[in-house]
């Protein structure tokens, strides 16, 4: 019988120096992206961040939620300033893309920034177009180093995608986000989630899960694309920064 296709036997990405396999996971709360960090950084060491979302989720518990309790001070709004806290994130090398959220004041955006991250906001699209997006996203995360992608539904306009737990007006259309990531094509993606979809929310017309199920595909495609996560493939195309 023939064995299932596999590159695990070749010199990978990985701190062990193996090539694994990509993991994809769909959700849900936001909140799932902190123990899958977590995982990636047993794998990988600390890694870098593409965070497609309308919401920084880099609030300091107090901020965010108040933290009534240890355990509330872990949200959906906080899990990237646990990551940060516990060395998950590799240094000033994550970015934003989609930011339009209400701030508790500019004091986000400087915490946000102890966190390792940039931030290109949804309104930004007017400016620098989805090529724009698409060069400052490469250029923060370059395509020699592993990444992981998350990509949050409330990233789309409500108008696209409605079924989620906290909408935000001015959103990206479901034309552009999947433009910008077909953009990031060449870039190492080690894992990726797509979440806050709520399907109990959505249209009959189930315009969120087809948005989120077509933003899967892309993802999937440039995985694809990619091929394994070998040391032989590491290097081509690396853009001048
Ligand atoms: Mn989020």
């Amino acid at each position: 019988m023939r064995s299932p296709h596999s590159a695990a036997h070749k010199p990978g990405l990985s701190k062990h120096g193996k090539t694994l396999p990509r993991v994809i996971t769909l959700g849900g709360d936001h909140t799932i992206t902190l123990p899958l960090l977590r995982s990636v950084n047993k794998a990988y060491g600390p890694i870098s961040v593409v965070h497609f979302d309308s919401h920084l989720d880099t609030w300091k518990p107090k901020v965010f939620g108040g933290a009534p309790s240890k355990q509330a001070a872990i949200n959906h709004g906080t899990y990237f300033y646990h990551a940060s806290q516990e060395g998950l994130l590799a240094n000033d090398s994550n970015i934003h893309a989609g930011i339009r959220t209400t701030l508790s004041g500019l004091s986000d955006y400087d915490n946000d920034g102890y966190c390792g991250f940039t931030r290109i906001e949804a309104r930004e699209i007017d400016t620098m177009g989805t090529a724009g997006i698409i060069s400052a996203i490469r250029k923060r995360v370059g395509t020699k180093n592993p990444v992981y992608l998350s990509i949050d539904i409330d990233t789309l306009d409500p108008a696209f995608a409605p079924a989620t737990g906290t909408p935000e007006t001015g959103g990206w259309s479901t034309r552009e986000l999947r433009t910008i990531i077909r953009g990031l094509e060449g870039i190492n993606f080690v894992a990726a989630d797509i979440v806050e979809v709520a399907p109990a929310y959505d249209t009959n017309a189930e315009l969120t899960t087809m948005a989120a199920a077509d933003t899967l595909f892309e993802v999937m495609t440039l995985m694809v694309k990619k091929g394994p996560l070998t040391v032989e493939g590491l290097g081509e195309g690396e853009e001048e920064l």
